[in-house]
């Protein structure tokens, strides 16, 4: 099915399809979390909520394969690079007691992915410790086995860990459609750019396209499988 995406239109195959969707964590959406904490504004992130949830109902509905990511590191933290935990020279970092328990390690309340986009117990859950989805996961092994070459792409930020994760998919030969109001940043204007430099240049990484054009297609797909049984 033919998506209207920019730069051009994306050829939709839900069989070798994917929507992945990028660390919608409490501890970087939710009033009181990390993100709060460091004196980002949540409603920037928050926005992308409700569209996510009509996005992944619709995918669910048709049968498509889901899988979600999440950052964050072991609770020994050895998989931490020093160079992460240092960076940004927060009183409060990486592995530190936060407001939802420790900050970005596995198993605490404030890793966990947000109560509205809950995966299902068939969906599966990336555990990542780096920005990339691809880095450090077992996620390019699932796609293959899978038989996946075409990432919908949603989620959290869209300048750092969902443009992250598109170029590393890119570079590994998948499609990459970006859901440009599923993505957030704090930064409203690096969200504009991240989406710009995705699709540049003839989409040197990608495609991008508001949740409705999928929605509606895949919708569309749904009502002609309805009518045929
Ligand atoms: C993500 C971050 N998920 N900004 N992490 O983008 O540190």
């Amino acid at each position: 099915m033919l998506i209207e995406a920019k730069p051009h239109e994306f050829s939709l195959n839900l069989g070798s399809a994917a929507l992945l969707i990028i660390d919608m964590q409490r501890d970087f959406l939710e009033p009181g979390g990390f993100g709060e904490m460091l004196g980002n504004d949540v409603s920037q992130l928050r926005r992308t909520i409700e569209p996510n949830k009509r996005l992944l109902t619709a995918w669910r509905d048709a049968g498509g394969t889901v899988l979600h990511t999440r950052e964050g590191h072991r609770p020994d933290l050895m998989d931490l690079p020093p160079a992460k935990k240092v960076r940004g020279r927060s009183a409060t970092c990486i592995g530190d007691p936060g407001p939802m328990g420790r900050i970005l390690v596995r198993g605490e309340p404030g890793h966990d992915i947000i109560p509205e986009l809950y995966p299902t117990p068939s969906e599966a859950v990336i555990d990542k410790p780096g920005k990339g989805a691809f880095f450090a996961t077992d996620l390019h092994a699932i796609l293959q086995n899978r038989g996946i070459s075409q990432l919908v792409v949603t989620g959290v930020t869209t300048e750092v860990c969902v443009n992250t994760t598109v170029r590393e998919a890119n570079d590994r030969g998948y499609d990459c459609l970006v859901v440009t109001d599923c993505c957030g940043s704090y930064f409203p204007e690096f969200h504009e750019i991240g989406l710009k430099m995705i699709a540049a240049q003839g989409g040197i990484f990608g495609w991008t396209t508001p949740s409705e054009v999928i929605i509606s297609a895949i919708t569309g797909l749904n009502m002609l499988k309805g009518a045929a049984e």
